[in-house]
Order: structure tokens, then sequence, then C-alpha cells
């Protein structure tokens, strides 16, 4: 028995001489003192002894698995500080390579510090989400054909990934009443077919403003002065009726083209607007949902498609580069 324990701990501490990382310090630590060790086998082997190798050897069993533990542990430590040193030398020229933020990440954050300058606070919704407030409290009941113009992700847990940050609007009026500045920017999934412009997953930012006596021509005064600050230039916009059953009247709204100036271009198909955001006046019954007089107070709301806007912004011309994780797509933009 003294010869197989001076044996073993020869191989032991030569063996500990090899631990460089983590990785080799668990191998080490396992072959010597895991359950299958030779160790552990000695050590078992122990009922089997006199009461006088029991009181001999018990505690010379212990005396080493100490020993083990310690050395292996003193030796990974070693280790750890040698690759420290190893890996931190500020002697080395500094890296040119670094990341930079996403386009829509960029674009989201202009936007809503503009409309944070304007007085909206910023609110956020849960991605996986329920139809009421998806779909109900925004005037759009179970069997409304409306359903259908948004191709929803359903979960086997009966939610479902939100369309649209529109479903922030009823949980906003809840929690806080009129009046109300809010802009809310995240993600929303479509079963979408995709092609140049449509993606599954993209970024949207809601703004909702609710007060006495809001009317149209805040809705435009708001969005002309947002999207000459995104754009930095001199930007027009115009309204076209669109149709959202959770607004009254409801609007497409365009922007002169940033490309041609309104001129006329290919990006514009030679009209002079690019249509940007959905938007409109709240819906009375949206209103009424989400607890807030409709007979005092009224409201405008805006979807803003913030992934086509960084598409514009920095002139993409094919969305699915912004999800496609490609570095060199993403790496010209170079902001941190
Ligand atoms: C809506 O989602 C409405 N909730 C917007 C709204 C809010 C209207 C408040 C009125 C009042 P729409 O489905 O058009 O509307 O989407 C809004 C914007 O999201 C689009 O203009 C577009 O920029 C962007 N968008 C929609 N689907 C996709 C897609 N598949 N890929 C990329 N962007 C998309």
């Amino acid at each position: 028995m003294q010869e197989k324990l001076k044996d073993l701990v020869a191989r032991a501490t030569e063996e500990a001489k090899n631990i460089k990382n983590e990785a080799d310090y668990l191998n080490i630590k396992s072959k010597f003192l895991g359950k299958k060790s030779e160790l552990s086998e000695l050590m078992s082997s122990i009922k089997l002894m006199s009461t006088e190798d029991k009181k001999k050897f018990g505690p010379l069993f212990n005396k080493i698995k100490n020993e083990f533990e310690e050395l292996f542990s003193k030796k990974l430590e070693e280790a750890e500080n040698v690759n420290d040193k190893l890996t931190f030398d500020p002697t080395l020229p500094i890296s040119e390579d670094h990341g930079s933020l996403h386009p829509v990440t960029i674009v989201g954050r202009e936007v809503t510090n503009i409309l944070k300058d304007m007085g909206f606070m910023i609110f956020t919704g849960p991605e996986m989400d329920n139809e009421y407030y998806n779909f109900e409290a925004l005037n759009v009941p179970k069997t409304h054909p409306a359903r259908d113009m948004q191709d929803t992700y359903w979960l086997d847990n009966g939610m479902l990934l939100r369309t649209q940050t529109s479903s922030v609007q009823n949980r906003a009026m809840k929690k806080y009443g009129a009046p109300l500045r809010v802009c809310a920017p995240g993600r929303c999934f479509r079963n979408e077919d995709l092609d140049a412009s449509h993606e599954n997953t993209f970024f949207q930012l809601e703004g909702m403003v609710i007060d006495e006596n809001i009317s149209i021509s805040n809705l435009i005064y708001t969005m002309e002065g947002m999207l000459k600050e995104v754009f930095k230039k001199d930007i027009k916009v115009r309204l076209r009726p669109g149709f959202f059953p959770f607004t009254e009247p409801g609007f497409e709204l365009d922007c002169s083209c940033t490309i041609c100036d309104g001129k006329g271009c290919s990006t514009c198909k030679n009209s002079g607007w690019i249509e940007l955001c959905p938007c409109g006046m709240i819906h009375p019954n949206v209103l009424e949902e989400g607890g807030i007089d409709s007979t005092k107070y009224s409201g405008f709301a805006f979807g803003l498609g913030l992934t086509r806007l960084a598409m514009m912004k920095y002139k993409i011309n094919d969305i699915r580069v912004l999800n496609s994780g490609d570095l060199r797509h993403l790496e010209g933009f170079n902001v941190r």
C-alpha cells in the first residue's frame, strides 16, 4: 500500500505540472480525485483492513486527498496568472477593428431622442402578447377581416408574436390616462413572404398623443417636425386616406423623396413622394377601451416603420441585409 501511494503521489505531482487552464484542472482532478480514481478505490478498500491499518491509512488517505486538492488548485491559479499576463500586454498596438451600432438602432435612437425633446415619454410592451392587446383593444374583434392584413405568428401557448407596436396603445392609456404623449419603439413579427422591402421581423415605432382638442393639424405638424430632424433637411409631408380599424380617419403619410428632394427619381417612382408612415386620429372606441373619455379627449397615433426608415436614410436597397448578420454590409456605418 505504501508503495502504491508513493507512486500515485509521484504521478499526480508530475501531471499537475501540465495544468494550463481550467479544462486541464478539471480533467486532472477527475482522474486523481474522482469517484472512479485510484485514490477512491484505495480508500474504499479500507473496510477490508485490520483495525491497526485502518488507523494508519485512514488519516493518510485524507492527507493525500487534501494535498491533491491543494496542489491542483495552486497549479490552476499559477496558470491563470500566467495567462492573464499573456493576454494583457499594455505595450501591444491598439486594434483598429471595432464594432458599430446597427443602422436600425441608430435611427431608432435618433427618432426617440427627437420625440423625447418634443415631450414624449418612452414606453415598451412585450413582443409575445395576447389577442386582446394586439387586436381586440384596437377595435379589431375576432372575426374582423382586418386581422388578415397582418399574417400573425400564433404560439402553442395561445399567445402571439405582436404584429404591430400599436399593441402598446391600450396599456399606455390604462397606465397613464390622458393627457398623454408616448412613443414605443420595438420589434414586430409577421409571417410575410420575404422580399427586398418585407421581413418577417422588423422594427416599428408607435407614437401617440392624447389631449383635449388634438386635431389632424397637430398630427401633420408633429410628423413634419420629426422627419425634418431625422433627415436633417426640409421635408414636406402629405396625407392620403388609409384604413386602420383603430383610427378614424386613418391616413398613409408620404414624405417628399429624400433622394431627389421631390423632383422625381427611380426610388420614388418619379412621383416625388415616398410612403413612410401610417397614422390617424385614434378611434373613439380605442380611447374608451383604454379608459379615456372620448367626448373630452381626442388623439392621434402613428406607426413608423423604423427598419424602412433606416433603409431610406442609409440608402439600403434590400431589407434582408439588415437582419442577415453579414458584417460586410453593416461595418460601413461605423457609428458607436
Ligand atoms: C401598422 O402596423 C399600424 N399599426 C400602424 C399605425 C399605427 C396606423 C397607428 C395608424 C395608427 P402597417 O401594417 O402599415 O401599419 O405597418 C406600419 C409600417 O411598418 C409600414 O409602413 C412599414 O414601414 C413597416 N412594416 C410593415 N410590415 C413590414 C415588413 N414585413 N417588413 C418591414 N417593415 C414592415
